[in-house]
């Protein structure tokens, strides 16, 4: 069936133009001024009126974390409620980090990750691998995991997956062959634990502790130890969740040594500040993810990277816990789980406090939530543009409105909103799914009707 989203302007990375999209099936194809538009329509192609709507390319979140386990307890949100929640903030692609526990190959990870996800997706979805557990036998199955579509990775330089620098060097040398590419957590994990042992022994257990013992000196220290790692094996990598200024910095001088490195932050380091855990018990814990939030400069530094393209992209590293789950850490601030929801906000955050709050242009969201994604995890132009064969993933955002973020509007599985309270400017109304309208009116009318995606290469 064919249908045309007419009367709205389609965002790209380079310009916003008034032209209608018509849509055949799963597919884009064609995009153009209304008559052009008109000529390749009959009487049976349906119309969807999105006048004085900005239209996205659908919004990929490549940082998620559904369905898992950390610190005694599991994620609030599994695949059905987050995904759910991801489209109708606009995303129709995430890419999750699908995990390999101690003992286990990366097939068992994947196995177990298709396990948890396929049939319950309400967007699309990917895979990154988690690898925590190297030896030669999963150093060989790197070609066959680029083989199922899974051509990202993931290394921690802390927490129980960590990974020591020799390890992170082989597998560097190893995806260099294999033409994939890393994301890595940043963080000393060797200083953390000292700065932990010595608040512990101060009997300072309290969630003030969770910044101060998570440094950005720890967080720039490991940037820097990676990407000269990254430096002899001669390959990109990508720093995940940048939080700082010290940390930019230290990625800046890489690339002036001529390395490529890219750069993802998220919302939370953009909008919050490290003066949330001084809130009153454990309403603090709700902000307690890792790495921290900083200094109101460091989200200046991010916005300003944003805008200039030194930082490529926005994902949400949506990690829910409930207030009952984040209690577990009343006693101990370490055994608070890390993390925060996310994912069902960052579109209109983003454009209310980028866009409208002039710091960046729509089409440099356009850049940093579809393009660059799409682009540097291997689904440009399949996904991330709304061009003739592209996957009809349409974002209808209205501009505009007066709304606000509250727990009891939303649909992930957490019975709290970080952004409880936070004025919106921008809503997302609709949203099209490979061509199938799964969000209307702002609430979603389509569940579990995503796929999983295969990807190709890093290409950005
Ligand atoms: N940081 C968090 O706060 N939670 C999950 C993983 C991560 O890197
Ligand atoms: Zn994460």
């Amino acid at each position: 069936m064919k249908q045309v989203l007419k009367g709205g302007t389609v965002v790209t990375g380079s310009g916003s133009f008034r032209e209608d999209v018509l849509i055949h099936g799963e597919k884009v194809v064609a995009v153009g001024s209304p008559e052009e538009i008109e000529r390749l329509t009959d009487r049976d192609t349906g119309v969807v009126d999105v006048e004085g709507c900005l239209l996205f390319p659908g919004f990929i979140d490549a940082h998620t974390h559904f369905d898992l386990h950390v610190a005694g307890t599991v994620t609030a949100d599994d695949f059905a409620t987050g995904t759910k929640a991801a489209v109708r903030g606009g995303t129709t692609t995430i890419v999750d980090f699908g995990t390999q526990y101690t003992g286990e190959s990366l097939a068992d990870g994947l196995r177990n990750w298709h396990e948890k996800a396929d049939g319950k997706c309400s967007c699309d979805y990917g895979f990154h691998m988690s690898i925590s557990d190297w030896n030669p036998s999963v150093s060989r199955e790197l070609d066959d995991m680029m083989e199922e579509g899974i051509t990202s990775f993931k290394l921690y330089m802390t927490y129980d997956t960590q990974v020591d620098d020799k390890t992170i060097f082989e597998i560097l040398r190893r995806l260099k062959e294999v033409g994939g590419i890393t994301g890595v957590h940043c963080e000393n994990s060797g200083m953390i634990a000292a700065l932990q042992a010595e608040a512990k022994a101060a009997g300072k257990m309290g969630v003030e502790s969770h910044p101060a013992t998570r440094p950005a000196a720890a967080e720039a220290e490991a940037i820097d130890r990676l990407l000269r790692l990254a430096e002899v094996v001669d390959i990109p990598v990508i720093v995940v969740h940048l939080t700082c200024k010290e940390g930019y910095d230290v990625i800046m001088e890489a690339r002036k040594r001529g390395q490529k490195v890219y750069a993802e932050t998220c919302p939370q380091y953009l909008l919050m500040d490290d003066s949330l855990y001084s809130l009153p018990g454990m309403e603090a814990a709700k902000y307690v993810c890792a790495p921290p939030l900083r200094k109101k400069e460091d989200s200046q530094c991010l916005w300003n990277a944003l805008a200039d393209g030194t930082i490529q992209t926005v994902s949400t590293d949506h990690c829910s816990f409930t207030t009952e789950q984040k209690a577990l850490g009343k006693d101990d601030f370490t055994r608070i789980p890390g993390g925060m929801p996310g994912v069902e906000t960052r579109g209109t955050l983003l454009y209310t406090y980028g866009v409208d709050g002039g710091r960046i242009t729509q089409e440099k969201m356009c850049q940093l939530l579809s393009e660059n994604p799409a682009k540097l995890y291997g689904m440009y132009p399949v996904k991330g543009a709304i061009a003739p064969g592209s996957d009809a993933d349409i974002v209808v955002l209205r501009p505009g409105v007066d709304d606000v973020v509250t727990a009891g509007n939303q649909v992930q599985n957490v019975d709290y909103a970080p952004f409880e309270g936070t004025r919106l400017t921008a809503r997302i109304e609709s949203v099209f799914l490979r061509g199938s309208q799964v969000v209307k009116d702002h609430q979603v009318v389509v569940e579990k009707a995503g796929k999983f995606v295969k990807r190709g290469k890093y290409n950005l």
